[in-house]
């Protein structure tokens, strides 16, 4: 486990504040720019990218630095294909019996159904996965802590290099998602968290044309 045992300077540059201005306003419309994407192409992605990207989400702050998470990167054809199949099950059981009314109607403007093909499309699927525990070297069992908020920070930041290297991405939760445990083999301390999907829009890819809530509606300053 990565512990500081001693304590180093900070490495921090203060930047002016027209800089500060122009950067923020900049990634914000940068950011804006991100959409949930459902129709992906075969397009293959650049090496490194997805190396790069994690590397970025594992430097997200977590609870006493126990850094609970796993990413798992899926380009394997076949267990692409295994995801979606078991994905599809439990998507049409959902669509099907287990979603409410209220729950469909909130889906609709979505468009969305049970059949997943851009689980077999997209070049790479981002399994995420959340440890409730870590198991050291030397076998020890160590509790960890805020996981959930720790690998949702993680989880934003994964999406979020992925945007800004040039990447569409769609956050996907197939409920349980015992499934993912099973086929990519990961132990039971670990949590299947969510599945993001990675990739290049096919090419005139549309998107639900739906509005984020202004600066007002989301905050408040005092
Ligand atoms: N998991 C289903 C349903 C779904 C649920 C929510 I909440 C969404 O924002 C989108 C979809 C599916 O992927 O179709």
């Amino acid at each position: 486990m990565a512990k500081a045992d001693a304590f180093i300077p900070l490495d921090f540059s203060p930047l002016d504040e027209q800089v500060m201005q122009a950067r923020a306003q900049a990634f914000y419309q940068q950011m804006a720019k991100r959409r949930s994407v459902r129709d992906f192409s075969d397009q293959p992605i650049p090496p490194s990218v997805l190396e790069h990207a994690i590397l970025a989400a594992g430097s997200a702050p977590s609870g006493a630095n126990m850094q609970p998470w796993h990413f798992v990167v899926v380009q394997d054809p076949w267990v692409k294909k295994k995801i979606r199949q078991a994905a599809e099950v439990e998507e049409r059981e959902l669509y099907e019996n287990r979603a409410s009314e209220e729950w469909l109607d909130a889906l609709a403007p979505l468009g969305t159904d049970a059949n997943k093909p851009f689980l077999e499309t997209a070049p790479a699927l981002i399994a995420i996965f959340l440890k409730k525990s870590t198991i050291d070297e030397d076998g020890t069992k160590h509790k960890n802590y805020y996981t959930f908020e720790s690998v949702g920070i993680a989880t934003g930041m994964l999406i979020t290099a992925l945007h800004q290297a040039g990447l569409a991405t769609l956050t996907h939760t197939p409920s349980p998602m015992k499934f993912l445990s099973e086929i990519l083999e990961r132990p039971s301390h670990e949590r299947p968290f969510l599945l993001l999907v990675v990739g290049y829009p096919e090419e005139g890819a549309l998107v639900p044309d739906i509005k984020r809530l202004p600066l007002e509606k989301i905050a408040t300053f005092l």
